[in-house]
């Protein structure tokens, strides 16, 4: 399924948050992985996500825009689970998808609301 089981996280600025994606689902990584990205406040999501499709060798993350990334975790194959650890930026709702092509675009994307 191209969604992320928890649609939003709240925290409190500067609180220490972790994040662990598990991709369950069974199709091989080139086809389907999944990767979960947290963007800086103001970065356009299509625009991040179209730029993200010609990067498979980053692991779809778009070279030209690292500075608008807060957080990502690696690219998960069917069965693989990574953590990453932030601390919660200023107030305010920031944007967090997976940049596998397409998946954001279709609705794997959540929001990080920090107040
Ligand atoms: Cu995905």
């Amino acid at each position: 399924m191209m969604k992320f089981d928890v649609a939003n996280i709240d925290a409190a600025p500067g609180q220490k948050v972790t994040v662990t994606l598990t991709n369950i689902g069974t199709l091989p990584k080139a086809a389907m992985a999944h990767n979960f990205v947290l963007l800086k406040a103001g970065t356009d999501v299509t625009v991040f996500a179209t730029a993200a499709m010609t990067h498979a060798e980053t692991g779809y993350l778009p070279p030209e825009m690292a500075g608008n990334v807060i957080v990502a975790t690696r690219l998960l194959g069917p069965g693989e689970s990574d953590t990453v650890r932030f601390t919660a930026p200023a107030a305010g709702v920031y944007d967090f998808i997976c940049s596998f092509p397409g998946h954001a675009l279709v609705g794997m994307r959540g929001t990080l609301t920090v107040k």
